[in-house]
């Protein structure tokens, strides 16, 4: 019998879709699927790459137990669950899925905008409890005449920003630095921005480096009509600070589609009316989640053709610097 000379990937959990791994099974010696802990054990001295979805973090201690890791593939954007500083140290490429989720998660920002405004889950409540037959709905909130605060104003703030601009609303960002050729007001403080507009959009990473910034000062800077929508990750907002905020009504209300302790929500935050809740769903169509996968797979498959990686993070650049 021939042995098995396919590079060894380890998985964090179970693949994406059928079409990510028959693409995966045919190049690669795949482990870890179903036993991550097994298979790190029993491989992890051969481990060549790892495919990742973020729900489990790739942390330096387990980049620490695989010697000959050369690439670690992020399924999504956003890769804050990898320690992707450790993987630079030890010369191990990091990439992640950019781009290919723009435009869907700019639709969901939106949706999730006008539906925590305009109160479209529980009108639909409303409806199936009967309760239209005994009232109209009470008149709510409105999207007319508010100023939007996007807070990160990277691929995906931008799409956000396009589809605002066609709602007829003026912006705002923040960011740790101006974007150039952007005429939107720039705000390197957050708390003043968040003082000067009543709307406030969430989509920058998650991370040590953002942990916590939408906080109580800035919630009280936003201010009793405020609303605020987070697409981005859930560490970025004091949760507790947010539960206080929408309980005393300092704020309006919230849409979130990210949490702290995913799929954990607090029964604190599930008991408020003035909240709409998704489960993480910002690019979770067929359409994206495909083309997430495929660039999961070329990253891969082109590092180990040596042609280099497709998508690398910041941290671990290419050409190397
Ligand atoms: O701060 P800058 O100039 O690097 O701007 C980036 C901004 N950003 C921050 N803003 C304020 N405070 C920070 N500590 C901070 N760190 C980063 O977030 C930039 O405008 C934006 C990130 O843009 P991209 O790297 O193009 O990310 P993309 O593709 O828009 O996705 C954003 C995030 C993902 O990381 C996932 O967490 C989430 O959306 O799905």
């Amino acid at each position: 019998m021939s042995e098995d000379t396919r590079p060894v990937l380890l998985l964090t959990g179970m693949i994406m879709d059928h079409v990510v791994e028959r693409q995966l099974k045919e190049r690669f010696h795949l482990v870890g699927a179903e036993d991550f802990e097994g298979a790190l054990a029993a491989h992890g001295d051969e481990v060549r790459g790892v495919v990742t979805r973020g729900s489990r973090g790739v942390t330096a201690a387990v980049i620490e137990r695989l010697p000959k890791l050369e690439i670690i593939s992020n399924f999504g954007v956003g890769y804050d669950s990898v320690d992707a500083a450790t993987a630079a140290k030890h010369g191990v490429m990091v990439t992640n899925t950019p781009d290919v989720l723009n435009e869907e998660v700019a639709d969901l920002a939106l949706g999730l905008l006008l539906a925590t405004i305009r109160e479209i889950p529980q009108a639909d409540r409303y409806v199936r409890d009967g309760k239209w037959k005994a009232a109209a709905f009470p008149l709510g909130a409105t999207l007319r005449g508010r100023s939007i605060g996007i807070v990160g104003m990277g691929r995906i703030g931008r799409a956000i920003a396009k589809r605002i601009e066609a709602f007829g609303l003026p912006i705002a960002y923040h960011t740790r630095g101006p974007v150039p050729d952007l005429p939107y007001p720039h705000y390197l403080d957050l708390v003043a921005m968040a003082r000067d507009v009543d709307t406030l959009i969430l989509i920058l990473p998650g991370g040590p480096s953002t942990r916590g910034i939408v906080n109580a000062e800035v919630l009280a800077a936003l201010g009793p009509n405020g609303v605020l929508i987070n697409v981005a990750r859930g560490s970025v907002v004091d949760e507790p600070a947010l539960i206080e905020a929408l309980k005393a009504r300092t704020i309006l209300a919230a849409g979130l589609d990210v949490f702290a302790d995913e799929p954990n929500v607090p029964e604190a935050l599930r008991a408020l009316d003035n909240v709409v809740l998704l489960p993480h769903v910002g690019s979770a169509t067929h359409f994206t989640r495909t083309a997430m996968g495929q660039l999961v797979v070329d990253n891969v498959i082109s590092w180990f053709d040596g042609k280099g990686p497709v998508t690398p993070v910041a941290e671990t650049p290419w050409p190397k610097g």
